[in-house]
């Protein structure tokens, strides 16, 4: 999958220079997280200096991956120094400046040399060495390629961080992403050491009350349209605060109405502060909802996307639904 000449760019920028930074995108998943730890402890490997500089905390699922705390929240005075001495930052599981925030301003003005290894579609360039596969499961997945090439000691650590990267992005190895590549590097990596039925459990059997509160509030508000074949949930500021949850407990309800027979749409809708809402598109796979997305200037896979829109919960929903129809009579 990875280029050879992608492999050798990196290998050359690692080799010539000695300050790293390794970000990801906000509200990072467990692609971001593994992928940043994987490559951050591969550098180290190669006795450079590294930080991990993140907008927001890793969720508490993920804790598992980072017990000595490398990962940090980026804070334009404490780290000023770091960054300002770095030599070059990787910036992976995004392609977006919007979501590197502060970070990624300064990145962006910076003399840093930059590299991307991502697999978000993407048809502009983005940074000098973009390593970006649309195809790639997850980044872990071009992570990895990535290791292999180099020669890296796949450590315990660097295998776990990898197999949660993978794991999470194919949804448990149920998306159409799972290609039999991703079975070998997931066999690959369970010979590695690591705890996999451990690793299940720390991210899918560890909910917190609130959150299955919160779930099923949500289920009560399933609504169905155009022929059954599209499935809405909401969440309100209300319902957040009557099952103590907070906008982190709403990770992944966004999957759940896809599995219901004849959905081919999921669309979840949570209202967050200041007159806005956040939409989870999730496709079963037959109707492409990126382009929706993009249409609320949001983003992400042909099958999982998410946009941002000013409004009222009421006046959002009846909109996306109004746009959403024109899926169903293009087929
Ligand atoms: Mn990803």
């Amino acid at each position: 999958m990875l280029k050879k000449a992608d492999i050798d760019t990196i290998d050359e920028i690692i080799r010539t220079y000695q300050q790293f930074i390794v970000t990801t995108h906000v509200n990072p998943d467990g692609d971001a997280i593994g992928s940043e730890i994987a490559f951050a402890h591969f550098l180290k490997q190669r006795k450079k200096s590294v930080k991990i500089l993140n907008s927001s905390p890793a969720p508490d699922v993920f804790q598992f991956l980072d017990p000595n705390g490398e990962i940090e929240i980026y804070d334009a005075s404490r780290h000023i120094e770091y960054v300002s001495n770095a030599d070059a930052v990787f910036i992976l599981d995004i392609s977006d400046w919007g979501r590197l925030r502060e970070l990624g301003e300064f990145i962006r003005g910076s003399h840093l040399t930059k590299v991307c290894i991502d697999h978000h579609p993407k048809n502009e360039p983005f940074v000098e060495h973009d390593a970006i596969y649309p195809k790639a499961s997850s980044t872990g997945e071009l992570i990895f390629e990535l290791l292999h090439g180099l020669d890296a000691k796949l450590t315990t650590r660097i295998s776990e961080a990898l197999y949660t990267a993978i794991l999470t992005d194919t949804g448990v190895f149920r998306y159409s992403n799972t290609t039999p590549r991703v079975h070998q590097i997931a066999a690959e990596l369970l010979g590695r050491g690591i705890n996999p039925q451990q690793i299940h459990k720390d991210i899918y059997e560890n909910q917190s009350h609130a959150r299955v509160k919160l779930m099923a509030s949500a289920l009560a508000s399933l609504k169905f349209h155009y022929e059954n074949q599209l499935a809405t949930m909401i969440i309100t500021q209300k319902m957040l605060a009557e099952a103590g949850a907070s906008l982190k407990d709403t990770d992944g309800l966004s999957d759940f109405p896809r599995t219901i027979e004849g959905v081919e749409i999921a669309l979840l809708f949570i209202e967050l502060d200041n007159d806005r809402v956040k939409i989870s598109f999730r496709s079963n796979g037959n109707l492409v909802i990126n382009k929706l997305a993009q249409s609320y200037n949001g983003g992400g896979h042909a099958f999982a996307s998410g946009a941002t829109l000013t409004g009222t919960l009421d006046g959002v929903m009846q909109k996306v639904l109004t746009d959403a129809a024109a899926l169903f009579r293009s087929r």
